[in-house]
């Protein structure tokens, strides 16, 4: 929990964006992995944590805005309860720790909620995305799922975007932590992996350092030799002598802030002379897209800088050919850069994908291009101070990607199709580090990670 002044101060504002009506926010359930019992861990809903700061499943929050009113809902632990799970603070006196002095029994909700639909009152919800809180929507408001997101408040997804995307300084604190955390589990990595080993160790190895400083971790973590594939989440294979390892995975702090780091290492001592070019490529995509963070510029030229970066790179080693200016907005370079150059990030790894990508990355009535590559661009739109987002450029070498291309001509005229025969079984980079825009430019979350070519060659040896 942060400060209860905060807590106060953020629905402060809220109410005065929202005006009128009522405001609910449904915070998660457990949710089982196999039987009711054995749930997952633990994940508040984000905008619930902001708001009421609350770590507990089963609550719902409400504010009332014409009365004044600021409600938590949910039932006190039974003796059963606590013989199993011991004795824990009440929901009054975690509540009162975010400011919040009254508190209901669930039960009391309904009534509360069929009165203020009866009266016609304008009762305002955040999208739903968990199978409970639809369920709830569909008791509490009568709102079939088909509904959820003709209903859901286009005003409160707007209103809670615009706060939480700008960070405070207590939550600066927690993400510098988060990435500090991130940071010790990807150089335990660097240190740790051998030729020999399961992915599966090195998936180990970070995983304990997450929870050793009673973290968690943001995200699944991605631990493969076969950095090509985007979002590989199998951990089987043996590591080899020669083979590029990528890592991308990021500690959350207990109060729920998140890092995300991706790091690209040798499982050899050192890079080949192939794997160095490659690498050099996007640590060099990598800072030119970070020299240019700074209020006011769409983040979506920082990603088409980071792009030509790579294809004159790329160029230069006979991979591509022809004008750079017309390959990126054409989308060639995206044979070897699929993804989006970054993304907001905060109380979630994708801070509020929940709310919406165009309402989170998108300026309002811009649409996003349906054009491969770029489609993946999850924020487009300029930088304010306060904003904390990553910058991970790559270079991938997608065998079946090429394949499709090659046989459909594609782009011909800008990719040397023949000089890619040797990288077929190259893998991928990418190099991810997150970073606070300031009020003139940029600074580095957490500290420095071991980017530089040296700097992980003597990590490796
Ligand atoms: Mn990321």
């Amino acid at each position: 929990m942060l400060n209860r002044q905060l807590y106060i101060q953020r629905r402060s504002i809220l109410k005065e964006t929202i005006k009128k009506g009522i405001i609910l926010f449904l915070g998660n359930e457990d949710s089982p992995m196999n039987y009711p019992d054995n749930p997952y861990p633990f994940r508040q809903h984000s905008s619930f944590l902001y708001y009421f700061g609350i770590n507990r499943p089963s609550l719902t929050a409400l504010i009332d805005i014409d009365n004044g009113l600021e409600i938590i809902f949910g039932d006190e632990y039974s003796m059963d309860d606590i013989v199993w799970m011991g004795n824990k603070p009440t929901i009054a006196e975690l509540a009162e720790k975010v400011g919040v002095f009254e508190v209901l029994p669930t039960v009391k909700l309904f009534t509360i909620l069929r009165e203020a639909n009866a009266a016609g009152r304008n009762i305002e919800f955040l999208p739903p995305y968990r199978p409970e809180n639809k369920i709830k929507l569909l008791r509490l408001l009568n709102i079939r799922p088909d509904q959820f997101n003709l209903k859901a408040s286009e005003a409160l997804v707007k209103a809670v975007i615009a706060q939480r995307e700008i960070k405070c300084e207590e939550e600066i604190a927690e993400i510098d932590k988060a990435v500090n955390w991130s940071v010790d589990m990807h150089v335990a990595a660097m240190q740790y992996a051998r030729p020999g080993m399961k992915e599966a160790e090195i998936a180990a190895k970070v995983t304990q350092i997450a929870l050793e400083r009673e973290g968690y971790l943001s995200f699944p973590v991605i631990a493969t030799i076969k950095g090509e594939v985007l979002h590989n989440h199998y951990h089987g294979n043996v590591m080899k002598k020669g083979q590029l390892f990528l890592l991308d995975c990021g500690a959350e702090t207990p109060n729920g802030y998140a890092g995300d780091l991706t790091s690209t290492f040798p499982v050899s001592a050192k890079f080949s002379r192939k794997q160095a070019e490659i690498y050099q490529l996007v640590l060099d995509a990598h800072y030119a897209a970070v020299k240019m963070l700074k209020p006011g510029i769409a983040f979506r030229e920082v990603h088409f800088e980071a792009a030509r970066v790579i294809f004159d790179g790329l160029k230069a080693l006979g991979i591509t050919k022809g004008n750079t200016a017309e390959a990126v907005s054409e989308g060639a370079h995206a044979m070897f850069f699929p993804t989006g150059l970054g993304h907001m990030m905060g109380l979630d790894v994708h801070d509020m994908e929940d709310l919406g990508e165009l309402n989170v990355g998108y300026n309002p009535g811009e649409t996003k291009s349906t054009q491969f590559g770029l489609k993946s661009l999850r924020l487009a739109k300029e930088l304010k101070a306060g904003h904390v987002l990553t910058v991970e450029p790559g270079i991938y070498f997608i065998p079946e990607l090429i394949k499709m291309w090659k046989t459909e001509k594609r782009f011909e005229q800008f990719i040397n199709y023949n000089a890619l025969r040797p990288y077929m079984n190259f893998g991928g980079v990418r190099i991810e580090q997150d970073y606070l825009i300031t009020r003139k430019s940029s600074r580095l979350l957490g500290r420095k990670k071991p980017m530089e070519i040296a700097e992980i060659e003597a990590i490796r040896s």
